[in-house]
């Protein structure tokens, strides 16, 4: 595997489609306007698109259940519009991500309406079905994982909404389907997938109940008080994954694994990547780190000690599932811009997600604006994930759509904008800086890490080196100036506070890259 493969020196760029242009004015966005905003995403310097999924869906859970893997949903476009943003893509040098999201189907799928009909039909057993509830699983949504159907009186597995079945992965007919969902894309142009909560394809095979987990949120919430040995991580999992590397390797194309974890370690994704199973998957400890250099060591650290020799790692601060990193984090733009210098430095692949480049915050949403099915289910406990889906914000007036957005604009649109970027201190500006920097400058794009470079308790820092050359990032994660000691180095090739002179005190929250 050369060090050169796109995946590895870019960054990828998350749309999340139903938010990023309208094209209809119907208040969703759809892949043509996604298409007339690829200016904007080519001059960020990213790499890769990534969109959440675009495929015909009841949008039980906006998408993330599947009515049919081999087409687009009216709602975004048809099929001509993918083959038209792939070719528009690529002609600019961007690859393109699809959202593969297999665990389980729309339970709108052909095969799930077949699947349920009666219990002798060729499909029965693409799904996960027992006539009595057979153990104590959750729903990671809320609720108990089997849901009764009436047409035959058995039990089926879902992991998530009762809308969205569990396939059976232990057929190798669903295997093979699968297979031939990946080759229709990757035979149209599509360079790889992120596959959405891959470690849950397999399940013990005699479905035995997880043992309990104490956790003062069980009682609300009962995924989170249990062990989840039987119903995901198991053991076989490489098998299937090597099968889906083998076709993806036939293709160049990349495969990135959406690792689920109730206790938010994701160490053991650690166990599914490498030369013959996925290229990477998420590991999302920054999503769940506290803003201090010692808990961000602690979450960076987590991944580079859990990868195997072939692995590599990933760096997220949003996505579509969490709140955004600006609100998470708190700080204003400063801390935005030392987050951005964190995972755009740090050896691995990025992943962006639309807005951040802008320091969207999250939507402050009224419960009247919530559509996220868990939202609704546990609000104001938790208010769901649309709060992370509200629409790019292009201009003061938002320019998302011309008609009402299916989530309301953020407040700070006015002020916080794409056209609003001219100030070479704006978060975008460090972005592309930094982006523009990794593409040329060897050490960062694919040096070995020295780390830490400083035990300094408010101040994160690492090297990148390679023979010709050696740069130091300095991160200070606090509101006021601190000198480190060590070597100052030579030139200031970024500074998120425009600092010049590498002998400056870090300035508060300032992110620095030197050349040393
Ligand atoms: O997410 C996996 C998942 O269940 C969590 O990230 C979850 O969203 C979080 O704990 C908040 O409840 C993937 C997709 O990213 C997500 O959007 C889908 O809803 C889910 O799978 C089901 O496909």
């Amino acid at each position: 595997m050369s060090d050169a493969a796109w995946w590895r020196t870019g960054a990828v760029y998350q749309i999340y489609p139903r938010s990023f242009q309208d094209s209809t004015g119907n208040g969703i966005g759809d892949l043509p306007g996604l298409r007339s905003r690829l200016d904007w995403v080519e001059q960020l310097g990213v790499s890769a698109v990534w969109l959440s999924p675009v495929h015909p869906s009841p949008q039980a859970d906006f998408g993330y259940d599947v009515a049919d893997y081999c087409d687009v949903d009216p709602i975004f476009g048809s099929l001509a519009d993918m083959d038209q943003l792939i070719h528009d893509c690529h002609a600019r040098g961007l690859k393109v991500v699809l959202d593969g999201v297999f665990n389980h189907t729309s339970d709108q799928h052909a095969w799930f309406t077949a699947s349920r009909a009666d219990k002798t039909n060729a499909k029965r057993d693409w799904y996960i079905w027992r006539d009595t509830v057979p153990n104590n699983w959750k729903s990671t949504f809320g609720g108990t994982a089997w849901t009764q159907d009436p047409a035959t009186g058995s039990y089926y597995l879902h992991s998530f909404l009762p809308a969205q079945p569990d396939l059976n992965w232990r057929n190798p007919d669903v295997v093979d389907a699968v297979l031939d969902v990946l080759r229709f894309w990757f035979e149209r142009g599509v360079d790889g997938f992120r596959l959405d909560v891959f470690n849950s394809y397999l399940k013990h095979p005699d479905l035995p109940s997880n043992p309990r987990r104490w956790h003062p949120g069980a009682l609300a919430y009962g995924y989170v008080g249990q062990h989840h040995i039987h119903d995901r991580d198991q053991s076989d999992l490489p098998e299937v994954l090597g099968r889906m590397r083998a076709v993806a390797d036939e293709f160049g194309a990349v495969l990135i694994g959406e690792t689920l974890d109730e206790k938010f370690r994701y160490d053991r994704a650690a166990d599914f990547v490498g030369d013959d199973q996925l290229h990477m998957a998420f590991h999302f400890a920054l999503l769940h780190s506290r803003w201090t250099a010692k808990k961000l060591a602690t979450a960076i650290r987590s991944q580079l000690n859990a990868l195997p020799k072939d692995g590599w790692p990933t760096w997220v601060l949003s996505n579509h599932d969490f709140q955004r990193h600006p609100t998470r984090w708190g700080g204003g733009d400063e801390r935005a811009k030392a987050a951005a210098v964190i995972a755009l430095t740090l050896p691995g692949t990025p992943f962006l997600y639309y807005g951040e480049e802008l320091g969207m915050a999250e939507g402050r949403l009224k419960r009247a604006d919530i559509v996220d099915p868990p939202g609704i289910r546990f609000w104001p406990v938790f208010k769901g994930r649309d709060g992370a889906r509200t629409p790019m914000q292009w201009t003061s007036e938002g320019a998302f759509t011309t008609g009402i957005p299916w989530l309301p604009l953020n407040p700070d649109t006015p002020w916080r904008h794409a056209e609003a970027t001219a100030n070479p201190l704006s978060i975008v500006h460090t972005y592309r800086a930094l982006l523009a920097l990794r593409r040329n400058n060897e050490a960062l794009r694919s040096g070995a890490t020295i780390w830490p470079d400083t035990d300094h308790a408010d101040v994160l820092s690492w090297q990148r080196v390679v023979a010709s050359e050696r740069v130091r990032v300095l991160v200070n994660t606090v509101d006021r100036s601190v000198l480190v000691p060590g070597e100052a180095g030579t030139q200031v090739l970024w500074s998120t506070a425009a600092v010049t002179d590498v002998r400056e005190p870090l300035a508060p929250n300032e992110g620095r890259v030197v050349r040393v």
